[in-house]
């Protein structure tokens, strides 16, 4: 396995085909800096390839999924540095991820912390679990998907309330607003989670795959547009099926 100094990887689940990532940086909170996301980067795409690998989950530890960007990294960075360099490109790798990935977030996920957690598909929570988008407080915006992904997932006055004020919200009220799908005792979220990762992997991995895409559709589309990529999708699974009534 490739050694990795901001992350942790082990393979876990009962059929050991559940990628598991941890981020670590413990001292700095998970700050996210650049050879951080290199790494997950590296570590999504590893397991995407490995056929052995059903689904992927993406942890931190109980303090910290992670609090944000590297603030340290990035404060003196200027406009045309940010421009040529395409600051923050890498993140967007982990969007092109065929397999599922699900976060288990227990402690903050702030500012990219949270832009991270909205970058998987399901988002599962630790009962301490604290989100925001706190960027406001130190002059700037999300600039990894907050101002676009919140409001498509959690809907306009929650999106500007939570962008506009800074104010964090725990876990219940995530749930409450569909930004988590369930909350956990802190110390079962991760089994849980992957227990959830298990039982999509007892699925076709092409299946599995393509109803990804399928609902990723929905945030990338037109109604219209999106129905018909549904509907060319689900004719398409009909070469592929062996269904037993
Ligand atoms: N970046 C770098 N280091 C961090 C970050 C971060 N985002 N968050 C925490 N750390 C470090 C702290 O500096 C501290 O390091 P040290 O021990 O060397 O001083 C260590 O982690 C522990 O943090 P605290 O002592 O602050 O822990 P507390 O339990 O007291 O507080 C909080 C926890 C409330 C999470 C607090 O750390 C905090 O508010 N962190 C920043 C949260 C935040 O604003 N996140 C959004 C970041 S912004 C972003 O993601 C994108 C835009 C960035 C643009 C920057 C332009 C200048």
């Amino acid at each position: 396995a490739p050694a990795y100094e901001n992350i942790k990887i082990d393979v876990v689940g009962a059929k050991k085909n559940v990628g598991l990532i941890q981020l670590h940086r413990p001292k700095a909170l998970n700050a996210l800096c650049k050879p951080l996301f290199v790494e997950l980067g590296k570590a999504v795409n590893d397991f995407d390839a490995d056929n052995n690998i059903a689904a992927i989950i993406i942890t931190g530890n109980e303090k910290a999924f992670a609090a944000g960007a590297d603030i340290k990294e990035m404060q003196n960075n200027t406009y045309s540095h940010n421009t040529k360099e395409g600051f923050l490109r890498e993140w967007e790798d982990i969007s092109n991820c065929g397999k599922p990935i699900i976060a288990a977030v227990n402690g903050f996920a702030l500012g990219g912390g949270c832009e991270l957690a909205m970058l998987c598909d399901i988002i599962y929570a630790g009962e301490k679990a604290k989100f925001g988008q706190p960027e406001i407080n130190i002059g700037t915006i999300p600039g990894a998907g907050g101002t676009q992904r919140l409001p498509r997932y959690v809907g306009k006055s929650k999106a500007m309330e939570i962008v506009l004020t800074g104010n964090f919200i725990d876990a219940h009220e995530a749930e409450k607003m569909g930004l988590v799908s369930r909350v956990f005792p802190v110390d079962k979220l991760l089994e849980e989670t992957i227990k959830l990762a298990e039982r999509i992997g007892t699925h076709s991995p092409l299946i599995v795959k393509l109803a990804k895409q399928s609902v990723n559709q929905a945030y990338e589309t037109s109604l219209r547009a999106g129905l018909q990529f549904e509907k060319s999708v689900f004719y398409g699974t009909f070469a592929t099926v062996s269904v037993s009534i």
